[in-house]
């Protein structure tokens, strides 16, 4: 396994010891091959050397980025000697085999620590050194690799002992992978640290002008959103906690509004930050109808959304009995709100149930009496035209995202476009803009079923849109079959309408715009059940 040294690449930054081991490959009549400054170096002392480029009759060429990444040289270097076909292939070719490799690579870390330019940096990242080392350690068999010249004095007594031992090259190659390895790791830290500070420093120079320069773009002149946004806040009152006991909170209020925040409570303890935050989620969803509505929220969601019955006695009483009936469970410790003056009779009603918070334009002196006598009941009015602000606020760490309310003008499905199974009847449209109206104040994914001007099951806040398909049915259980269905946006795929499908829907409205709409339009097609693209999407998060 002592393989003789007959021929030598030499391609070295650090010069180290160079000379010394070119004496001691010399006095053994070794052919040194070698790149532009080693080349030189070697040449300089006197001995002979043969060019790279003369071995691979192609220049160094890109600044020295292409150097001995040639097949002239991996042929060489690679060739498994001990099979013949390798070997009659390198005659073929005309390439000679080398058996010693002595690399060290671009001086990479060196460069960095310099406090050099990334530019420069760069350039010192080393492709053909470590690919010549790599191949020459895959290839331990044939080849030795040295790639730090303290391993220098053992390649010179192989030399002088007649050839690299199979122990000795074993040795060198695993040593070798080590330094790639160390090499590539320091290549991969400094991308991760200057990529970093080089995006800090492009922040820091981006001086303020520059940032108002972009807020002037021309674009900006069209748009609601001022440089400010004007918002005067007051605080109103210190609430008792926020979301949880442990987080202190207070509820600031705009100048002379006239939303839930400002809305007259007439009775009950004081307003928790939950109750603003549901109570704003329930009128949301109540105020918007023009018929006499109620909405039951939990947890910032609707459980519950009903219109009255056409000619019911009592129809704010009617629209909260058939909001209240969509999810009794659920309705337990939530959160009303009608849109009409609370009627006496759906006060008895209310007082059967645990409610937090019930909002309404006003109260009959009736409703109030009875109601004031329950001590956990918060009552509130707030007018019927509240006013609803143009700006929706979102705080995320660091900003504020403001974007205009979602405010829903048009509810008509007039220019809907049918796009699966015969066009409804009027009662059927009918429940199908209810549905619609209704799902915009549901969290997203939204799919809520609704018959008669009532909801019957409402999946909501799940990640994908088939879980908030199965909650709406399980929720509606057998009201579910005949129903209509809502989806706040797009079916990406069949499979969530085919719940609702194999539940027995009715007819469907959703947004329409998915790449798969064909599959979707197919499946309410086979199943004969109309579906209707309203062309607009109504997230709510
Ligand atoms: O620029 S490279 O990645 N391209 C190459 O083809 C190549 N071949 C050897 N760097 C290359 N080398 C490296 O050049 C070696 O790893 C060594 O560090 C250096 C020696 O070049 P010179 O002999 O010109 O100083």
């Amino acid at each position: 396994d002592q393989i003789r040294i007959e021929r030598a690449l030499i391609s070295v930054s650090d010069k180290t010891g160079l000379l010394e081991l070119v004496a001691a490959l010399k006095a053994d009549s070794v052919e040194i091959v070698s790149t532009g400054s080693t080349a030189a170096t070697i040449r300089a002392a006197g001995f002979d050397v043969t060019d790279v480029s003369t071995v691979t009759g192609f220049p160094e060429s890109l600044d020295g980025r292409v150097k001995t990444l040639h097949p002239g040289v991996h042929a060489g270097i690679l060739a498994d000697l001990r099979l013949e076909a390798h070997e009659a292939q390198l005659s073929e070719l005309g390439i000679k085999a080398f058996q010693l490799v002595v690399v060290n690579l671009y001086p990479f870390v060196e460069t960095v620590e310099s406090g050099a330019e990334p530019a420069d940096v760069i350039e010192q990242i080393d492709i053909g050194g470590p690919a010549l080392v790599r191949a020459s350690a895959k290839n331990h068999a044939n080849v030795a690799i040295v790639v730090d010249p303290a391993n220098y004095g053992e390649i010179i007594e192989a030399v002088t002992a007649g050839g690299s031992t199979l122990t000795l090259r074993q040795k060198l190659a695993s040593l070798a992978f080590e330094h790639t390895a160390d090499y590539d790791l320091s290549v991969s830290a400094w991308f991760t640290e200057n990529v970093y500070d080089q995006w800090q420093d492009d922040t820091e120079a981006l001086g303020e002008a520059d940032v108002l320069e972009h807020e002037d773009d021309e674009e900006d002149d069209e748009s609601p959103f001022p440089e400010g946004l004007g918002i005067e806040v007051t605080r109103e009152a210190i609430l008792r906690y926020g979301e949880n006991s442990h987080q202190a909170a207070a509820l600031y209020v705009g100048e002379g509004g006239r939303g839930i925040a400002q809305a007259r409570q007439l009775h009950g303890k004081d307003m928790s930050y939950n109750n603003y935050v549901d109570a704003d989620a329930a009128v949301r969803a109540a105020f918007d109808f023009s018929e006499p509505a109620v909405a039951i929220v939990k947890h910032a969601n609707p459980c519950g959304i009903a219109i009255a019955k056409p000619n019911a006695p009592d129809a704010i009483a009617s629209a909260h009995l058939r909001a209240h009936a969509c999810d009794p469970i659920s309705a337990f410790g939530g959160v009303i709100a009608a849109n009409r003056v609370v009627t006496f009779n759906m006060a008895q009603t209310i007082s059967e149930i645990f409610t937090e918070v019930l909002v309404a334009p006003g109260f009959e002196p009736a409703a109030v009496e009875l109601l004031t006598k329950k001590k956990n009941i918060r009552l509130l009015e707030l007018p019927a035209d509240y006013e609803r602000s143009s700006l929706e606020l979102h705080q995320i760490s660091g900003g504020l995202l403001v974007q205009e309310t979602d405010s829903f003008e048009d509810f008509s499905s007039a220019g809907w476009t049918l796009v699966a199974g015969p066009e409804v009847d009027a009662a059927t449209r009918a429940d199908l803009e209810f549905a619609w109206k209704s799902c915009r104040s549901v969290k997203s994914n939204a799919i809520l079923l609704a018959h008669a001007g009532a909801s019957v099951g409402v999946g909501m806040g799940q990640v994908n849109r088939v879980d908030s398909c199965h909650l709406a049915v399980s929720r509606a259980g057998e009201r579910a079959e005949g129903s209509v269905a809502a989806s706040d946006a797009f079916f990406p795929f069949a499979d969530g309408l085919e719940v609702l499908l194999e539940a027995g829907i009715a007819a469907v409205v959703q947004p329409g715009g998915s790449v798969r709409d064909p599959e979707v339009i197919a499946a309410a097609t086979a199943a004969g059940v109309s579906m209707y693209f309203t062309g607009e999407r109504h997230f709510f998060h």
